[in-house]
């Protein structure tokens, strides 16, 4: 255990925002510290696991900083292992503040980002998936992406990459056994070996088909809006963000920089983006404005191409298409289909009406389709990118370990790509990790986490 007290602020930090902050303290010294500070009248019992009521005093002056609740929960029994105290203060910034300096002042030290997860962690209190479910929960932008966090804090991807990595592991014993007492031991059959790491490995591969969906609900879609001016481009983002967060005019070149919407689509976390209209123009600040549509295009992952059906598909709209990054997904889509058409018909995957509103759920449709998100109701838990990584790398190490068995190579071949891939599985859970990857991964935490 750690012997140096932490202390932060636990709450969302936001001036003006929220009625209860509350100052979380870590360590052997918590609850001395509580103590010095806390004012608790009548006959209250500090004990364990007890709320008392009362101020936090100022030692040095006497003054009462704040109205609060103290909760002190004794070692072992807290988040971290240690002992706890926190402290529920009034929600405003300034006191909460002056409450954590006070603290400080008292012999805790300022707490880093993610410190009390990983004093949990460290303490055994839980393992690195459920450790960074937390860190995902406290950031979900949808509901779903909370679910999947949920599920990760319930321990279901630790279970089965820990039962994945015992799998390999009772494989990796028989075939080191072999390598240093294959005459004392009946022969090992390296068909049945390869086809339970295939098994293994197949698993992976599928947890990682899965882990990419998620990574989609966890971080959200850019999805850039592009086409001609006057296409109605940043109508469909206040038709698709239900307000009017862009300027719309019928004079083409309304918009001359990115207009940024952040948005859900069932369940699916979207930053959508209007773009400047695309065309040669002679106004520098236009210009600029599209240089900046075209850089939206290449952060994109998705780009709906508008056009407007009353003017049909034109040269233009096919040199903007022709000019998407190759491979980007994208939907051509036609624009103002509550007008009759002038153009002959063209070749676009939905029609819609930025004004009335016709079409909008076909287009929500499409869009999410196209970015492999249809249904992601199948979905039971989520990787992020250090643990998609980790999986991939112990797929490739299960996959040349089994082309060392179709070389025939001995079995001490066998064994030194299995080992790596024990370790990758070993590094998502914790069960094999160095303190520098552990700092890296709790410092992406927020503080007082
Ligand atoms: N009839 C009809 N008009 C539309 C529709 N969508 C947009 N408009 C009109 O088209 C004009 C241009 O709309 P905007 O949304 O400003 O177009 P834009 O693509 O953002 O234009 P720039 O910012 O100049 O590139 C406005 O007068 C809109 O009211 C639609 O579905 N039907
Ligand atoms: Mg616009």
């Amino acid at each position: 255990m750690s012997s140096e007290t932490i202390a932060a602020v636990a709450t969302a930090v936001a001036a003006g925002e929220g009625s209860v902050s509350i100052v979380r303290i870590s360590g052997p010294e918590a609850e001395v510290i509580g103590q010095r500070l806390f004012e608790a009248p009548g006959k209250q019992v500090w004990d364990s696991h007890r709320v008392l009521y009362g101020h936090v005093r100022d030692p040095g002056s006497g003054e009462r900083v704040d109205e609060a609740l103290l909760l002190l929960m004794r070692a072992p029994r807290s988040f971290t292992r240690e002992t706890v105290v926190e402290l529920h203060c009034h929600g405003g910034l300034i006191s909460v503040q002056r409450v954590l300096e006070l603290v400080l002042a008292a012999g805790a030290r300022r707490a880093l980002p993610g410190e009390f997860s990983q004093r949990a962690f460290l303490n055994g209190r839980l393992d690195l998936t459920r450790a960074e479910a937390i860190s995902e929960l406290v950031t979900a932008r949808s509901r779903r992406a909370a679910q999947l966090a949920m599920a990760g804090l319930d321990g279901g991807l630790e279970r089965r990459i820990s039962a994945l990595r015992l799998r390999l592991l009772d494989q990796l014993a028989e075939l080191e056994a072999r390598v240093d007492f294959e005459d004392d031991l009946p022969p090992l059959d390296g068909q049945a070996v390869a086809s339970e790491l295939q098994a293994v490995r197949a698993e992976l591969l599928e947890l990682v088909a899965d882990g990419e969906r998620g990574q989609i609900l966890r971080e959200g879609l850019k999805v850039a809006i592009v086409g001609r001016p006057n296409v109605g481009k940043s109508s469909l983002l206040n038709l698709l963000s239900r307000c009017d967060r862009a300027i719309v005019t019928d004079l083409p070149g309304t918009t001359r920089d990115l207009v940024e919407s952040e948005l859900v689509l069932k369940g699916v976390p979207l930053t959508l983006l209007d773009t400047a209209g695309i065309r040669d123009t002679d106004d520098r600040v236009e210009q600029i404005g599209i240089e900046r549509s075209r850089g939206a295009v290449q952060a994109a992952d998705v780009v709906l191409l508008l056009f407007d059906l009353v003017q049909g598909w034109l040269a233009e709209d096919q040199a903007l298409l022709d000019s998407l990054p190759p491979g980007i997904p994208h939907l051509v889509v036609a624009n103002k289909a509550d007008q009759p058409a002038a153009g002959p018909p063209a070749d676009a995957d939905v029609c819609i009406s930025a004004l009335t509103g016709a079409g909008h759920e076909a287009l929500v449709d499409r869009l999410l389709q196209r970015c492999g998100h249809g249904g992601e109701q199948g979905l039971r838990v989520a990787l992020n990118q250090r643990q998609l990584d980790l999986a991939v790398s112990a797929a490739a190490s299960l996959q040349r370990t089994l082309e060392a068995g179709e070389q025939q190579l001995p079995w001490d071949f066998w064994t030194i790509d299995l080992r790596g891939a024990v370790r990758s599985l070993g590094e998502i859970t914790g069960a094999e990790v160095t303190e520098a990857v552990l700092d890296r991964i709790f410092s992406r935490f927020c503080i007082g986490k």
